[in-house]
């Protein structure tokens, strides 16, 4: 696959993914291992919706990941694993070597009876052997469905019986900074409400003791590494699902978005080499956990489609102090850095002197994903890990698309700090107004929608796929709509502005006011809650919820705290409110619905103009709120 190289190759690539999509996306194709090739590129409607990449076509992605670069990379590093503590030796896996554990791994899988088809839930810490457990699953044609380590037992119960997992794979315990995470404890509260699973497979992180239900659960130790190395991968259909992810939406219940198999390979693959212009033998750090898409795609993936060197990291970036990132940068010579916002705003808290100590110099690009990044931050970003010598990448993309559509590509397009420039060759971004006609002309505003498919995008949500229509296509007739609005300044460069829905993206998590609220709610001292956003320093958001309880109520501090902890059990703790305030009422048109908008100007502590509040059955009720805002 040509690299690009400089902005023309951009623009002619870009013209011509439009010009022949099919042409465009086929030439990048060749290159992978296909057991049969595709007989027909893409068949496509927005209206079903209907999305087929490579009809025809079979392959294995683990294949194309691992055994395709055992040849010529066999004795490179393919995964270099870096612990919590840096008190604890680092690992790695040669590509030889990560090949033989996958085997072994998709062996074990098969003789606890995993087949093609069947959905396995990963519940694991960042260690190499959550990526070897996915890697194994995409080899034997089972479905991953990785779940965030960080969520509670009833998000991993809802997630497990959405999808019927028959298997699920998860470890003893965690350390992350300086807490402990029970995660067999948990697992197996959530284990009682399960009945689609058959067995737990449980890999010893931290030999903490837990329970272990003979029959059900097996120790990793005791079945993997016994296995063969070598293993006959599945041939895949093009469209056969490669995996399930959870998101949140802004109502209802989590949605599991369903990945397949060739588009994501090849999507993955480009947009990892041309967006970090990864150049061989380079050592690739992306810090997001394999619970998020960025971690399925850029810390998997991505890297090891292109041979790569991934770096994986257990622990946060203030543990065991602020200079962590740093140090592993240059303890493992890190040349592209991918982290989020949140990290770097709370970094930036710490001062400078940190950098003091560090060398850095094998940096050459940075990256940025998951929320808006503001001009501070990126400022910072560039002149204290990038010493003004990276450029900086700042990546738009979701669970939905797979991959990365709006980027600028390394040292070749020109910067724009916190603008996300422009559309990756193949994807046609269009911003419509509220009725969905097209907003013409630069510059513009409006929302972001997708004109035409791209290889890596989701098809359907898992056993749901009316809700897949409805949530992506149905609001604007024939187009993909994102939920972000977006800015597009007189050269064409887009700047995300942020979800104009209700999911709210806190510390670059997304999260559904929908779901906390029904968290809320099932306090039985609770009748009713609103959750908004509001502006946070460090999180890019923090979470506001107006609380309206019994009558009997007395001890509301108590209250607080218990629905703080509610939250914490339900959803995890990335999901509890930062403000909690207990209201009589709550602003409701006639119609019953909240007017979030006010609530929204509350929470900010902008309360000067609160705009038209005549429609509500009781304005009163603002005055009210406003009194005793927290
Ligand atoms: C990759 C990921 C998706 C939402 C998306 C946006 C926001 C992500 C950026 C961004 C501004 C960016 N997937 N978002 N990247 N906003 N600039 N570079 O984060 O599904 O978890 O979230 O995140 O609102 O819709 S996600």
């Amino acid at each position: 696959m040509e690299q690009i190289k400089d902005f023309n190759t951009y623009k002619t690539a870009y013209q011509k993914s439009i010009e022949n999509p099919e042409a465009f996306w086929a030439e990048i194709s060749e290159e992978f291992l296909w057991y049969k090739k595709w007989d027909k590129v893409l068949n496509w409607n927005f209206e079903t919706p209907e999305i087929n990449w490579f009809d025809g076509g079979t392959t294995n992605i683990c294949t194309n990941a691992i055994d395709r670069n055992l040849e010529k990379f066999g004795d490179r590093t393919a995964i270099i694993w870096e612990p919590n503590s840096p008190d604890e030796a680092a690992k790695k896996f040669t590509y030889r070597e990560l090949h033989q554990a996958v085997c072994q791994c998709a062996n074990a899988l098969l003789s606890l009876g995993i087949a093609k088809g069947d959905r396995v839930c990963i519940y694991m810490p960042m260690v190499p052997e959550g990526a070897i457990a996915m890697l194994a699953c995409a080899r034997i044609g089972a479905i991953h469905s990785t779940v965030f380590a960080g969520f509670a037992v009833e998000s991993l119960r809802d997630r497990i019986n959405d999808s019927e997992c028959k298997l699920l794979i998860t470890a003893d315990a965690f350390h992350r900074g300086e807490k402990t995470v029970e995660l067999k404890t948990i697992a197996d509260e959530a284990l009682k409400q399960t009945p689609s699973i058959q067995h737990c497979l449980v890999f010893n992180r931290t030999n903490t003791p837990i329970n272990f239900v003979q029959g059900r659960d097996i120790w990793w130790h005791d079945l993997v590494p016994q296995q063969a190395t070598t293993h006959e991968p599945e041939q895949m259909e093009a469209e056969a699902p490669l995996f399930i992810l959870y998101t949140s939406g802004s109502t209802g219940k989590p949605k599991g978005v369903v990945h397949t198999t060739a588009g994501y390979m090849v999507f993955m693959a480009y947009t990892f080499k041309q967006v970090f212009n990864y150049r061989d033998g380079e050592v690739f750090f992306c810090t997001a956990d394999i619970g998020w898409i960025t971690g399925h795609s850029y810390t998997i993936y991505g890297p090891l489609l292109n041979g790569g060197t991934t770096l994986m990291f257990e622990g946060v970036p203030t543990y065991p102090d602020h200079g962590r990132f740093w140090d592993i940068v240059d303890k493992h010579k890190v040349n592209i850095l991918y982290t989020a916002p949140t990290a770097i705003r709370t970094l930036e808290m710490f001062g400078t002197d940190i950098f003091k100590a560090k060398n850095l110099s094998s940096l050459r690009v940075l990256g940025s994903v998951g929320e808006p990044i503001n001009e501070e931050a990126w400022h910072w970003y560039f002149e204290n890990a990038g010493k003004k010598n990276c450029p900086i990448v700042d990546t738009w993309w979701q669970t939905e698309t797979g991959g990365i559509l709006i980027s600028p590509i390394a040292t070749v397009t020109p910067l724009k700090p916190a603008f996300a420039t422009l559309p990756l060759p193949g994807v046609q971004p269009i911003l419509v107004d509220e009725n969905g006609k097209e907003v013409v002309g630069n510059p513009a505003e409006g929302r972001l929608c997708m004109k035409f498919p791209w290889p890596g995008m989701a098809r359907t949500l898992y056993g749901n796929h009316e809700r897949y229509k409805q949530t992506y296509f149905s609001t604007y007739p024939n187009l993909y709509f994102s939920g972000d609005g977006a800015k597009r300044d007189e050269n064409g460069y887009y700047r995300i502005t942020g979800r104009v829905d209700d999911v709210i993206n806190v510390s670059g998590h997304r999260i559904g006011t929908g779901e906390v609220e029904e968290a809320i709610n099932s306090n039985d001292l609770v009748v009713e809650s609103a959750v908004v956003g509001f502006p946070h320093d460090i999180k890019g958001q923090g979470l506001y919820a107006f609380v309206i309880c019994n009558s009997d109520v007395t001890d509301t501090e108590t209250l607080v705290k218990e629905i703080k902890h509610t939250v914490n059990e339900r959803i995890g703790a990335f999901a509890r409110p930062d403000k909690i305030q207990i209201v009589p009422g709550l602003p409701k048109t006639r119609s019953g619905k909240i007017m979030r908008r006010i609530l929204r100007k509350i929470a900010e502590g902008d309360t000067s103009n609160l705009g038209d509040i005549s429609t509500l059955i009781d304005p009163s009720v603002v005055e009210t709120i406003l009194k005793s805002a927290v």
